[in-house]
């Protein structure tokens, strides 16, 4: 076996992850765990300054209710977010972030992120819940409160965590390894909070050949939120709620401050304007066909409806939203100044998160306010904070929470001891950034006052640590073993690589699971073609093989993805019918039906190995 020291490290709470849910949980589990003499250690699979989807910044804070200022309330966010997801929403989940989210901003402003203000001192506003910022720093200054909260002694950056560990039912810690150094990770703690966040390169991306790796969705994180809790045997939600979003083609771009800062259209190839095209086809779809704003998938599946036609490219017209912006502006001095301020905005609201859009718009000579650019449909990704919705089924607040959503602690999974939060946290769409945050800190809260309750010491079984040692480092071995049987290391009858195998699950996923080849489109018959070949990938698996540690660690998000593609795929084909139709669309069930108006569940039974399906009724709150 590979050489490789075991490093044991004792905590109270452990953090998987390091990004915005994981540092709002830093944040606040310092401050409940000085309170109480416990200790607190957060582990990320890289560096906390830049990791996660917030790694290249951000432009806007997309939730920040203003309950205070009176602009809306809590029921208002959670009508939004019910109607923006076809009315499958926790909705104590939302209330829960959304009475909280406001606070959290307040907290980023003074950590020293810069927000937009107007001449009276107001946020300026995007759109309705969404506040514009200087976000280039966003991420570093969120990670620099955290680091200051726990310490750096308490923070192991570089550390690839691949499993839990468990004691039957409870979650005890879990189990990873250096990315830098031969050192394998055994993390002991009394409670655990899950936040590794979503995944991408599932499904087969478009960018391909020397664009690969390019997507919206950051390529680091590759479903170990979704796995861990998994194999912990946590119920999970919303694993058929992918999220694609639309944006601007090829660098991936965000189209958020287009649409509602800007007043932008999107038009197709022939100048038609779809939302206006296809107003009929939202009828289909009511209620939420009917509600303002239209459901993000209803915008997508009114753009591919074009698409699908032949009527591409789709634009988005800033040209037309600079000189509407401009216009009104009856001195021409002035006029030019605005279009100035316009066109610096445009620029500022790529290089603040999506710094390859600018490389893109000088590379292809696009000046925004002289020619349009085109959107289009991005390949699928899972992420519970945005607009899809897939995570672990976790417990709601005890004062608003529905009985049967309620068990005993804010955040925590069906296992005992295990939190989940952001991304990692399922059917509470629409956190975002300052969401995630915010739920971090209602998670780690509570695991803080879940360590007090339970102040007994866990028990560990050695062997079983050893031997997950084992099988976590060898792909290493296999890899010595058989090497010399080629002259191409990528080569080899005895092993598979994990680049060739994440193209295999990318290749099954994009043609079984309704992936861009596929126009989004899949069926019973796909899907059940789809496991089938899953179960070989599986079989596989274990003949992954790694030259080094870097390739270890992709070995290990390879596994991590396809766990994330089997809940996926196993749920759509549980749910008989087509609610999300931009997101997906079952051709063989083509409607929205009302007794589908239900979570879709599911869970892995550690056990026996056996994947369980079921409904849970949605209780609101309102
Ligand atoms: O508009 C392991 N999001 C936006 N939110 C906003 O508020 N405003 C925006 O402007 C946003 N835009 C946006 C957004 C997301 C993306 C991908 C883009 C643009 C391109 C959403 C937020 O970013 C998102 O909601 C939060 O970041 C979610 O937080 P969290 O904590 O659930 O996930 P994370 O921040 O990505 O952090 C994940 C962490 O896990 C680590 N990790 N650690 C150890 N072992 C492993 N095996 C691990 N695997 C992963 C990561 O390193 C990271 O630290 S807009 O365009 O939509
Ligand atoms: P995006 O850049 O698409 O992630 O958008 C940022 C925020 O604006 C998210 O909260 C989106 O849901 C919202 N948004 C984007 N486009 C629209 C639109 N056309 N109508 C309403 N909301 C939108």
């Amino acid at each position: 076996m590979a050489n490789f020291e075991t490093v044991e490290v004792k905590t109270d709470l452990l953090i998987v992850g390091g990004g915005m849910a994981a540092c709002g949980a830093a944040a606040e589990a310092a401050h409940w765990a000085k309170k109480n003499n416990l200790k607190v250690t957060l582990v990320d699979k890289a560096a906390m300054d830049r990791s996660g989807a917030v790694a290249m910044g951000l432009s806007a804070i997309n939730q920040y209710v203003g309950v205070k200022d009176g602009q809306n309330s809590v029921h208002d966010y959670v009508d939004y977010v019910r109607n923006d997801l076809m009315g499958i929403t926790r909705e104590d989940l939302v209330a829960n972030i959304a009475r909280h989210v406001d606070s959290t901003v307040h907290l980023f402003e003074k950590w020293g992120l810069p927000i937009w203000k107007d001449a009276e001192g107001n946020y300026v506003h995007e759109g309705r819940w969404q506040l514009m910022i200087n976000g280039e720093s966003y991420k570093v200054i969120v990670a620099e409160a955290a680091k200051n909260a726990l310490g750096m002694d308490n923070i192991y950056e570089r550390v690839f965590i691949t499993e839990p560990l468990m004691d039957g039912n409870k979650c005890v810690g879990a189990v990873g390894f250096s990315v830098r150094e031969n050192k394998f990770y055994v993390f002991k703690a009394k409670t655990t909070l899950v936040a590794m966040g979503g995944a991408v390169h599932v499904f087969k991306p478009r960018s391909s050949g020397e664009g690969l790796g390019r997507s919206w969705y950051p390529p680091f994180n590759s479903g170990a939120s979704a796995y861990f809790t998994l194999k912990a045997g946590a119920e999970m939600t919303c694993q058929e709620v992918r999220f694609i979003p639309v944006r601007f083609k090829d660098a991936y771009g965000p189209v958020g401050a287009w649409f509602l800062l800007f007043k932008s259209r999107a038009t197709n190839g022939l100048g038609e304007n779809y939302m206006q095209t296809r107003r009929d086809e939202l009828e289909k779809w009511k209620p939420y066909g009917l509600v303002k704003p239209v459901p993000a998938n209803l915008r997508n599946w009114l753009m591919m409806l074009d698409v699908m036609e032949g009527k591409g490219p789709i634009f988005m017209r800033t040209e037309e939203a600079i000189e509407n912006l401009s216009k009104g502006v009856p001195d021409e001095k002035e006029r030019k100044k605005k279009l100035k301020e316009l066109e610096s905005e445009a620029w500022e609201d790529f290089l603040d998160m999506t710094i390859s859009q600018a490389i893109l718009w000088a590379a292809t000579n696009t000046a925004p306010e002289e020619k349009p650019s085109e959107i289009a449909a991005c390949e699928p990704y899972f992420i519970g904070s945005h607009s899809g919705a897939s995570g672990a089924w976790v417990s709601g607040p005890e004062d608003i929470a529905p009985k049967d959503y309620f068990w005993g602690y804010p955040c925590m999974c069906t296992v005992e001891s295990l939190f989940a939060a952001g991304d990692a946290s399922g059917a509470s769409s629409h956190k975002f950034s300052s969401g995630s945050v915010t739920e971090g800190r209602i998670a780690a809260k509570a695991a803080i006052a879940y360590c007090v309750d339970h102040p007994g010491e866990n028990k560990y079984d050695n062997a079983a640590i050893e031997e997950l040692k084992k099988r976590i480092l060898l792909p290493l071995d296999l890899y010595e073993e058989h090497k010399a049987a080629s002259s191409d290391p990528d080569v080899n009858p005895n092993y598979i690589k994990p680049k060739m195998f994440m193209f295999r699950l990318q290749k099954i996923m994009d043609e079984y699971a309704g992936g861009v080849s596929t126009q989004f489109t899949t069926s019973k018959h796909l899907l059940k073609k789809g496991l089938e070949l899953l179960a070989f990938l599986k079989e596989d698996a274990e003949k992954l093989a790694a030259q080094d540690l870097h390739e270890l660690m992709r070995c290990w998000e390879n596994i991590h993805r396809m766990w994330q593609a089997e809940a996926h795929v196993r749920t759509i084909l549980f749910r008989e019918e087509t609610r999300w139709p931009g997101y997906y669309f079952r051709a063989d069930c083509p409607e929205m039906k009302d007794d589908w108006k239900v979570f879709a569940n599911c869970r892995w039974d550690p056990a026996s190995g056996e994947w369980g399906m079921m409904k849970r009724e949605i209780i609101g709150i309102y």
